[in-house]
């Protein structure tokens, strides 16, 4: 439908167009207006919440224009875009990058105060954007910034989830899931009720030759879901560039939605019809690192990806090309596996709709793809059962078979009589019953695969992919290092140590290339340089004690050492090392005399992070970590020497405050199962300290910060498998030390749940997976030189400076670069002409 103004009448438009806000006095003419009228709230009615709202809608307004310019922009220059497709995006709040990323943090900060109110007290009332479950998550979050700071024509597509993330809380030492209903208020999303799609599930194929004795292939019957898009506003940093992420709601198809129902008297059964369509999009999967192959997953799956690429093919025509040019003008990034259905999608949509011939299409989807691995745990590559898919997406199934004869055919041409490698490489499992690699399938249907760290990167090359990288050559598999923002995790989070970093290098150009971070070494023996940074890592301590005090009402010394484990909790990721390590240090401390106490460096061990609510080890972790806490911060002999908190509820908002707090954090993963993690860039960025194993990213941070900045301990990914062979067929004994704290926890000391015993179980009776044994007593006396070394503050701070002063490769912006030259060959859209001076908060 051509529904564009038509050129005479253009004049008007513009000149009514709105302008957007940049003086205090229009911002504060915006906000008052949105909160009587938007919101039909007065003076005499306007609390923080009002407040933030009329805030966010003013914004929202800004952005929106940005939005639109740049969308014609990108139409316009009719370039390369790149697509990421991912089912989880953790955004975390929107305002304050809001304001920071257009450059009016200041004004909406005076403003505020004369209408009475603090920022922080305006920020702290939105509610976090949870669609996530964490590093896969946040990073594709990142990603979207960047992509928008550095002009990228980029889309997000992902799933409206009605409820994201569960609210964790904690009763008795146990988690509680409270579900995440999140869209009461939501100013940051646009419904387009126009832009929909209608996406089929179930039904039959049909085969039949026509008139002209062409083959056609038709997808019949089953039932029909209406996807609507919600558009949300990613504006970039200093850049007029304001990308869009679009999320799709499921509900019943007009079409389809049996109106008939209603009037014979069914309308009960016509509601649930409705409400069975509206179940696709209603809940975010809570599990991380791991795939429990529910139907409805399956759906989320083919939902969304039937309508993202429904919509990329829509916009791909309006340009008339021919399909030959569609890798030229689509790069699509697979955000892990979830949706390689959109593979088999759109070679459906170029053999059984547009009638491509089957080896023109399928050149056409594999120069278009490309897939991002995120881990190697067995447990958390997808594999989906055949007879679900048979019934779910019966053409799809065909397609998917047909894919696989004539990728084996290939394999058994230039691999002859090797019949063990077909077996290992089909994309169908022999099991029982049968299942689709989900894996092989985006590696056969990708132009590249990458890994997200170096270490993890050579793993997936001679562990889970090996026989491909046989097949296809080693030039198709690649590594590109994760990153993180600088804007959320330095200059949002942390904003005094930003502007001193400013002060210091002249402006916030670091920002926009974190490289320029290196300047700041020269600086590591300047006295009054190191004080302020002292101060301000301090002042950051006392802001998390004093979250702390009011969450968990215990008060906290914030000159004690704090050490601070924060992500997923996850067996691989080893929480148990941490609280072992706790206990490790409380029975030294009670084994002391007063005395000899004095001595000792006061620490403030800190854990947040959910689990799966069906994830029972890990429950039992976070149930011996508030046993432990509660003991210990009780214990009189103890008193600042120790103590053990486990802040409800970690979020992005809550890392927030957290991340920049911390002296210590640890990264403690068992050699070659964290595929990079994101969190310890966030960390060292901020100025505190890492502990970690030789895992993931932490060896490129080393390698970049220096050995001499960070606590390295355990045994190395290569000693793994014998490890773990020894522990069955070796005379194995648990580490003496360790051995002490089991016999602690067992005497009931923390509680005698017996539930604890499973945990202890694991490491003394069923060959302790995880190396916790191995690697404790490393652990532990890496502990104490962090102690000792924590003791002179000077060398401390001027390890964390020079730390700082060596991230800059960590930031997303040369992630999303790196994938922009050498995966999706794609160029920034310039922005000169529209680029405006905005003011820096
Ligand atoms: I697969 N990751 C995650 O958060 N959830 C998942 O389901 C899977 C991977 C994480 C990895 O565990 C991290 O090591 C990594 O840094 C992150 O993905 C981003 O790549």
């Amino acid at each position: 439908v051509e529904s564009s103004i038509p050129e005479h009448m253009r004049e008007a438009w513009r000149k009514y167009s709105p302008s957007g806000f940049t003086t205090k006095d229009q911002f504060e003419t915006e906000i008052v207006r949105h909160i009587e009228t938007t919101l039909a709230r007065s003076l005499f009615n306007c609390d923080e919440l009002a407040a933030y709202s009329g805030t966010a809608l003013a914004f929202r307004d800004r952005l929106i224009m940005d939005w639109n310019k740049t969308q014609q922009r990108q139409t316009f220059a009719d370039q390369k875009r790149i697509y990421y497709l991912s089912l989880e995006f953790l955004m975390g709040r929107a305002l304050d990058n809001a304001m920071l990323n257009v450059g009016l943090k200041n004004v909406a900060k005076e403003g505020l105060a004369d209408l009475g109110f603090r920022i922080e007290d305006v920020i702290n009332q939105e509610h976090d954007a949870a669609l996530g479950n964490g590093g896969l998550g946040r990073l594709a979050a990142c990603f979207l910034d960047s992509m928008a700071s550095l002009n990228y024509p980029a889309w997000g597509y992902g799933l409206r989830y009605r409820y994201g993330i569960f609210k964790q809380e904690i009763e008795n030492g146990y988690q509680v899931e409270i579900p995440d209903y999140w869209l009461d208020f939501n100013p940051w999303e646009f419904a387009r009720h126009d832009v929909t799609v209608d996406v089929q599930f179930y039904g039959w194929v049909n085969k039949y030759t026509d008139d002209e004795g062409k083959q056609i292939v038709s997808w019949q019957d089953g039932e029909i879901v209406t996807a609507v898009a919600y558009d949300v506003p990613v504006p970039g940093y200093g850049t007029p560039t304001v990308n869009n992420l679009r999320l799709w709601s499921s509900k019943a198809s007009s079409g389809e939605f049996d109106f008939s129902k209603f009037n014979s008297g069914e309308y009960e059964s016509a509601v649930a019809d409705q409400q069975r369509a509206e179940t696709i999009s209603a809940v975010l999967y809570p599990n991380d690192n791991l795939e429990r192959g529910k139907e409805l997953r399956l759906k989320q799956q083919y939902f969304w990806c039937a309508a993202s690429l429904f919509d990329i093919v829509r916009r791909f025509k309006k340009t008339n090309r021919k399909w030959s040019e569609f890798p030229d003008q689509v790069a699509i990034q697979l955000n892990d596996t979830h949706p390689t259905l959109a593979v088999v999608e759109l070679q459906r949509i170029l053999v059984d709709k547009e009638g491509l011939e089957w080896q023109t299409a399928w050149d056409i989807v594999t120069k278009t793809f490309s897939y991002t691995n995120h881990t190697v745990l067995p447990e958390a590559l997808e594999k989906w059962s055949v007879p679900l898919i048979q019934n779910l997406l019966p053409r799809h199934l065909q397609i998917i078979y047909e894919i696989n004869l004539s990728f084996l055919q290939t394999v058994e041409r230039r691999f002859p009589k090797d019949r063990e490698l077909l077996g290992r490489v089909s994309l169908i499992e022999e099991s029982q019953p049968k299942t689709v690699r989900m894996a092989y399938l985006a590696i056969v249907g990708s132009h590249k695969v990458n890994g997200v760290a170096e270490l993890h990167s050579d793993l997936i090359k001679t562990t889970i992919f090996k026989d491909f990288v046989r097949i296809y050559g080693p030039d198709k598999f690649i590594n590109v290092t994760n990153g993180i923002t600088p804007r959320r995790w330095l200059h949002q989070a942390n904003p005094r140590l930003s502007e001193l970093i400013a002060s210091k290098l002249g402006s916030y150009e670091f920002l926009k290339d974190l490289t320029l971070l290196n300047k700041l070494e020269p600086f590591v023996d300047d006295k009054e340089f190191k004080k302020e940074w002292a101060e301000i890592k301090y002042a950051n301590k006392v802001r998390l004690a004093q979250h702390i005090l009011k969450t968990t009402g215990v008060s906290v010394n914030p000159k004690a050492l704090f050490d601070v484990q924060v992500k997923r909790i996850h067996e691989y990721k080893r929480q148990q090392l941490n609280v072992f390590g706790v206990i490790h240090r409380y029975l030294a401390i009670k084994s002391l005399s007063s005395e000899e106490r004095k001595k000792l460096a006061p620490r403030v061990t800190i854990f947040g992070g959910k689990a799966a609510p069906g994830y029972w080890m890990a429950k039992t972790i976070i149930h011996l970590i508030n046993k432990v806490g509660e003991v210990i911060n009780n214990d009189p002999d103890v008193g600042d020497l120790l103590k053990v908190i486990f802040l409800e509820d970690y979020n992005v908002s809550k890392a927030e405050i957290i991340i920049p707090a911390s002296d210590i954090s640890e990264h403690i993963s068992t050699a070659g199962t964290e595929a990079s993690g994101t969190s310890n860039m966030k960390f060292v960025l901020n100025g505190g300290l890492i502990i970690g194993t030789l895992d993931g990213a932490n060896i490129e941070i080393t390698r970049e910060i220096g050995e001499q900045n960070v606590f390295l301990f355990g045994n190395l990914s290569e000693d793994v498998e014998d490890l773990r062979h020894n522990h069955f067929y070796g005379d194995y004994q648990v580490d003496p030390e360790l051995q002490k704290v089991f016999d602690l926890i067992k005497s009931g000391k923390f509680g005698d749940e017996g539930s604890f015993g499973a945990l202890i179980g694991a490491i003394t009776e069923h060959g302790d997976y995880y190396l916790v044994s191995d690697d404790f007593n490393s652990y532990t006396k890496t502990q104490d030189l962090i102690d000792e070394t924590f003791k002179n503050q000077d060398e401390w701070v001027t390890k964390c400076i020079t730390s700082v002063a060596r991230m800059g490769f960590f930031t997303s912006d040369r992630c999303i670069n790196e994938y922009a030259d050498t995966i999706w060959n794609i160029e920034p859209l310039d922005v000169a002409e529209e680029k405006q001076v905005r003011a820096r908060t």
